[in-house]
Parts: structure tokens; sequence; C-alpha cells
């Protein structure tokens, strides 16, 4: 039986397949008990859309964590994503300090980046707090992008290993595995690298031409909760890379759908890798 509490911290964006409407289903779907705490809550995503609603919950996260902890509500793994504010990120490692059980887990996907740029919201004030919430944590999942903003690193589009392996180096304090998402080093492929105990493992598959927003957020939930479902780190990443290109793959058949990531009709080829 596997009775792991998990909380999750990002907004809602309440349309666009993002954030806690990705992560609360696909948690749920590897069977963990999924607790919420919603960052912001946005009409929509801020990619692509325009004119979307923006509520800052940042004042309201003391108040909650402050009754989770008279209750003595305790959590096996907390895992951050998107962030409303740099104020944020110093409640949420308060939050990991009182609710975190003794061996929990802090799973961090500094989710604030992609193709070279920083979502719209972000600055540079904001990618240099997000750096101190990575250095704190267990497992960091950043793509290319946002490990090259976290380390002072010049974004490529084409590189090697040796690229690969000093952004590694440079992201790797403490005992820190790293999940580093789209390295592609050949123009049809991309994958994963998995960083462990200073060990590099890279999970290859093949890169499907147009990429969908989301992925990110896709990816990082279905690697949680393979791995909360007791999944080695390896594997946990390799299971959310299949699903990732197998939600990209139905989304293409569908290309009037721009703005996220259908994983939802995909989700039973997640259940059966995880279980
Ligand atoms: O998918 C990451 C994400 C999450 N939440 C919001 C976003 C984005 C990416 O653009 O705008 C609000």
């Amino acid at each position: 039986m596997n009775d792991s509490r998990i909380l999750t911290i990002q907004d809602i964006s309440c349309v666009g397949q993002c954030s806690l409407t990705v992560a609360l289903p696909i948690l749920s779907a590897c069977g963990i008990e999924t607790a919420i705490l919603p960052s912001a809550v946005l009409s929509t995503h801020t990619g692509g859309f325009t004119g979307f609603t923006f509520r800052d919950l940042t004042d309201d996260m003391p108040a909650i964590a402050a009754h989770w902890n008279k209750e003595n509500i305790k959590f096996d793994a907390i895992y951050t994503g998107y962030l409303g504010s740099i104020k944020q990120i110093d409640i949420v490692k308060e939050i990991m300090s009182s609710t975190l059980e003794n061996d929990g887990k802090k799973i961090v996907d500094p989710a604030m980046a992609d193709n070279g740029n920083l979502y719209s919201i972000f600055n540079m004030d904001y990618v240099k707090e997000m750096k101190t919430l990575c250095d704190i944590a267990d497992i960091i999942l950043p793509n290319i992008t946002e490990a090259c903003f976290l380390t002072n690193t010049e974004f490529k589009t084409s590189y090697d290993k040796n690229y690969v392996m000093d952004l590694l180096n440079k992201l790797s304090t403490g005992n820190k595995t790293i999940i580093l998402t789209g390295v592609s080093y050949t123009p049809d492929t991309t994958g994963v690298v998995v960083y462990e105990n200073g060990t590099y493992s890279y999970y290859e598959h093949r890169k499907i031409s147009k990429g969908c927003h989301g992925t990110g957020d896709v990816y990082a939930s279905a690697f949680t909760g393979a791995l909360m479902h007791g999944k080695t780190t390896y594997e946990a990443a390799k299971i959310a890379a299949d699903y990732v290109v197998k939600c990209i793959e139905y989304t293409q058949q569908d290309p009037s759908h721009w703005y996220g990531v259908k994983f939802e009709p995909v989700l039973p080829e997640l259940i059966k890798a995880v279980y």
C-alpha cells in the first residue's frame, strides 16, 4: 500500500492545461494523496493569452500553513512549480521546514522560462530568489533555458555533452538530484538527463518538432507521481518522458488545440507504466 501524501504549490491557471490543473489529476492518477496550495489564480496561463487576470495569493499562504501546523499536518514531499511572487519563495521555504516529514523530499520545478526566454511576469530578481530555493531542494527539474538562467550561462540551441556537464556541475549544490529536461544532441531526438550522486544518465527519445505549452508541468507531475509511487529516479524520469511524448502526439491530432497538452486521454498509459 502507498500512503504517501504530497503537497504541491503552484498557480491555478483556470484555463490552459498547466500547473495545478495538470499536477492534481496526474499525481492522483499515480495513487498519491495530493494536497494543494495555490500560489495565484489566473484566468488563463500567460503563454499566448493576453488580458489574463492575476490574483496573487502570497498573503494567504502563511495563514494556511499556520492552520496545517496547528493540525500537525505533514507531507512526505513538497513539489513546487510556478510561483506568484518573489516574496512567496521565502514563504515556500518556511512551509518546507514546518510541514515536511523528517525524510520528506523537496522537489522544485523552477518553472519560469522556456525556449531561451523568461515567462512574462518574471525578471532576474525572481531568478536569483528561485536559485536559493533550488539550492535547498533534493530534486530539481529545470529545462535547459531555466538551467542557463539559474547558472548565468549563455543559452544555446546547439551544444554537446560538455556544455550540459557544465550546467549540471554549476547546478549541483549539495547532494542534489538534477533532472534536466529538453536535452537534445541531434535534430531528431531529445531527452532527459538524470544526474544523481554525481552520475550522469541520459534517456533519449524522439523529438516531435512542434512542442506544446505546459509539457514541463506534465513532465514534472508525472515524474513526481511515479517517484512517489516507488519508482527509481531514472525509471520515473523515463516514464514521464514517454508519457509526455504520447501526450504531444495525441495533442497534435487536433491542430487547432494551441494552448496546452491534451494529457487527460493519455492518463491510462501513465497509470499502466506506474502501477
Ligand atoms: O506551464 C508553466 C506555467 C504555469 N503557470 C502559468 C504560466 C506558465 C507558463 O507560461 O503562464 C500561469
